[in-house]
């Protein structure tokens, strides 16, 4: 087991049965061009979260930790999307629309995937999914059974939306998520601030926040799971 100096308190988590999961960091949401832009947003408050995300995605493969990633988007139909998600607002691009990367969050387009800088590799597991959290719609709860995952350590976009549906998806069903102060971003710096106390606040009522060194240290410290394994 590895412990690591958390809000609320110590977190402690085993290796082997912990997954690292980053929350739809698209380049529809994280670039100019995608359906972040369209509504409005600075994607630059995003891509904050890049380097810090790309190291801990290093160390954690370093150390074998399952990974998964996740995107948010639907079928080119969207028979996956209700129509209160796909009228909502008023973007200046919709849903499906043709945009300059591809069909805003709609599968297989370019704005759809995961940015360069984090893309996954073999062996790591990308779950498409139609909502905000990453159970609904999906086998993510399926696989994290599979593999015997019972710690989440939770990164991506946005704070608020889908890494908080996410986490609240996950507390429900039994996970222990920690969530990485610097590598989850919002739009928004109030709900930054306020959806990371959320999770934290009645003694981790969502789960627990550390900033991502204290994540990278207590990994220096753990057992290699490949070496474990041979
Ligand atoms: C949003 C997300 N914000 N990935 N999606 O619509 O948080």
């Amino acid at each position: 087991m590895t412990t690591l100096d958390a809000d609320p308190g110590p977190y402690t988590f085993d290796l082997a049965s912990t997954a690292l999961v980053i929350i739809d960091m698209q380049r529809d949401f994280c670039e100019p061009g995608g359906f972040g832009e369209a509504l409005g947003n600075d994607v630059g408050r995003l891509r904050v979260v890049i380097e810090p995300l790309r190291r801990v995605l290093a160390a954690a493969r370093a150390v074998g930790m399952t990974v998964v990633h996740t995107r948010e988007g639907h079928r080119p139909d969207l028979t996956d999307c209700p129509p209160a998600k796909l009228n909502r607002g008023h973007p200046s691009l919709r849903i499906g629309d043709p945009g300059p990367k591809g069909r805003i969050l709609i599968r297989g387009e370019y704005g759809h995937d995961i940015i360069d800088e984090l893309a996954p590799v073999p062996g790591e597991t990308v779950i498409d999914k139609p909502g905000k959290g990453s159970f609904h719609g999906t086998s993510f709860g399926e696989l994290l059974a599979e593999r015997g995952i019972t710690s989440l350590i939770v990164t991506g976009v946005t704070t608020e939306v889908c890494v908080h549906t996410t986490v609240r998806e996950a507390n429900d069903r039994g996970y222990e998520c920690l969530v990485l102060s610097d590598c989850v971003g919002s739009y928004f710096p109030e709900f930054q601030r306020a959806g990371l106390a959320m999770i934290a606040a009645q003694g981790g009522i969502f789960g627990w926040v550390a900033p991502s060194p204290e994540f990278l240290t207590a990994l220096d410290t753990a057992p290699n799971l490949q070496e474990v394994a041979s």
